[in-house]
Parts: structure tokens; sequence; C-alpha cells
């Protein structure tokens, strides 16, 4: 049994890399289960991001993982305290890149900020693909 029984976690994942698969890797082993809120093409607007890959195919890469249990839609930033009551989560994890910016869910669940990978992000990715 691992410390957790399900674990949510919220994001665009866009150009999926390792840093997104150690995230998600590191999250499963503290929890049985693992559900991923993938940002849809109309938030990522809102949150200010031109996604290269579209949602629908963010979501089939992620539901892919063997460490994902289950993939949900993320259409806002108002939605994870309803998510996080509705699927009955225990934990919350984000890269510590949000360090501190999610405590408002302490109430309900753990919430964990994890380091970073270094040396990889999705902003490199797309300079590097202009060059
Ligand atoms: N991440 C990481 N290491 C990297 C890049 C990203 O650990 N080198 C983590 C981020 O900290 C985040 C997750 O991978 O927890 C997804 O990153 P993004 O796709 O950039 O998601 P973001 O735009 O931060 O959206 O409501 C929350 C937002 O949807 C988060």
């Amino acid at each position: 049994m691992k410390k957790f029984n399900r674990a949510i976690t919220y994001g665009t994942f866009d150009l999926f890399h390792i840093g997104h698969l150690r995230l998600l890797k590191r999250i499963s082993a503290l929890a049985n289960e693992l559900y991923v809120a993938v940002s849809s093409d109309e938030f990522n607007s809102i949150k200010g991001k031109t996604c290269v890959i579209p949602f629908e195919e963010r979501k089939e890469i992620i539901a892919a993982l063997n460490c994902v249990t289950q993939v949900i839609k993320e259409d806002n930033w108002e939605q994870k305290i309803s998510d996080i009551q509705k699927y009955h989560c225990d934990l919350f994890v984000m890269g510590d890149d949000w360090e501190g910016k999610f405590d408002f869910l302490k109430p309900y669940c753990e919430v964990i900020y994890l380091p970073r990978t270094q040396g990889i992000s999705t902003t490199a990715i797309k300079k590097s693909m202009k060059q």
C-alpha cells in the first residue's frame, strides 16, 4: 500500500517531455492511483499559452502512460476543489514552480510540490524547433 490512495495533478503537458514524465512517475510512487487534469486548448489561451499539440492528442499521450489511472479535462482555474471532492483525491501534487500557489487546497487534501526536472521545458523545445 502506498501513502496516499488517489493523487491528482494539473497541467498542459504540451510537447510531452522527460520533465513531465518524471513528475508523473514520482507522483504515482506516492499514491495507488493518479488522476491527471489536462488543460483544454481554450483554458490554455486563458493561461496565455499557445499549444503546439491539440488537447485530444495531449490527453491521449497522458492516458497511455502506465502510471496514469484517469485523465480529466482542465477547463478553468476554479475546478480544483470540486475535482478533489468529486474524485475523492487525498493528494494534490505540482512541480515547485507552483510552490505555495495551491495551499488553499490544504483543507481538502495533502498538497505537495516536487522539484522540477532541470534543463527541459516546453518553451525551450519550442525555441529549438524555430531554429
Ligand atoms: N514540470 C516539471 N519539470 C519540468 C517541466 C514541467 O516537473 N521541467 C511540471 C510542472 O511543474 C507541472 C507539470 O510538469 O507540475 C506540467 O507542466 P506544464 O504542462 O507546464 O503545466 P502548467 O502550464 O504549469 O499548468 O492549474 C495548473 C496548470 O494547469 C499548470
